[in-house]
């Protein structure tokens, strides 16, 4: 069993690492994200909450992504382990998960924090963009959140340091070079 936590700024590269994560490790990748998303096309009552909110570049609420993330989990009892992907994004979904982890006999095994420049952010995102469809994708959109992960996931990071879980990654080079550095760090560990 292999829990990992992919943390970073939005357009840090979490999505996109996961996907290659998830391919070389065999784990399942829950991107509370793509979730949101999934929801919002079936026109579901979490969706229709979630739409307005992710529009304005804020965070739904704690207590129901919390929810939806543990019914993920116990979706995939089989699993090797996960890659949680945009979750933990405030302390309060941090303590949840190390709690519904717990009572499920796992952890959380390796917080990857992918760092990248803000004015690079906003430019893969803006670039993004051009053919995501996505809503959120929109300068000013963007730019707040950019503000909502200073001000609300940032801390998240002290309390996985907290935990000497956290493994710094330059997150602004190549797709293959962040690839690389993340390996190594998993590779360290597993
Ligand atoms: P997410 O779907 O998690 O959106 P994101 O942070 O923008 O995506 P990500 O960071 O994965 O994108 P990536 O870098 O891979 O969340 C969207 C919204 O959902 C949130 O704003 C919030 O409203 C809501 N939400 C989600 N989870 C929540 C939670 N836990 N609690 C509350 N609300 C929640 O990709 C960005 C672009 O960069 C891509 O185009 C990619 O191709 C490019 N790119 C990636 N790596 C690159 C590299 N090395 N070089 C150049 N370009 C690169």
């Amino acid at each position: 069993m292999l829990n990992i936590v992919i943390f970073g700024a939005p357009g840090s590269g979490k999505g996109t690492q996961s996907a290659f994560i998830e391919k070389k490790y065999n784990l399942v990748h829950l991107s509370t994200g793509d979730i949101l998303r999934a929801e919002i096309a079936k026109g579901s009552e979490i969706g229709n909450k979630a739409k307005g909110l992710m529009d304005q570049g804020l965070f739904v609420p704690d207590e129901m992504i919390i929810a939806i993330l543990a019914g993920a989990i116990d979706d995939n009892k089989a699993a090797n382990g996960f890659i949680f992907d945009g979750f933990p994004r405030t302390t309060v979904q941090a303590e949840a998960l190390d709690a519904m982890l717990k009572e499920r006999g796992m952890s959380v095994d390796v917080m990857l924090n992918v760092d990248v420049p803000a004015d690079e952010l906003v430019k893969r995102l803006l670039e993004r963009g051009k053919t995501s469809g996505r809503s959120d994708d929109n300068l000013e959109t963007i730019q707040n959140r950019i503000k909502v992960y200073e001000e609300k996931t940032l801390p998240v990071l002290n309390y996985y340091k907290g935990q000497k879980k956290d493994n710094y990654i330059k997150g602004d080079g190549t797709m293959d070079e962040v690839f690389a550095a993340i390996c190594a760090v998993i590779d360290a560990k597993a």
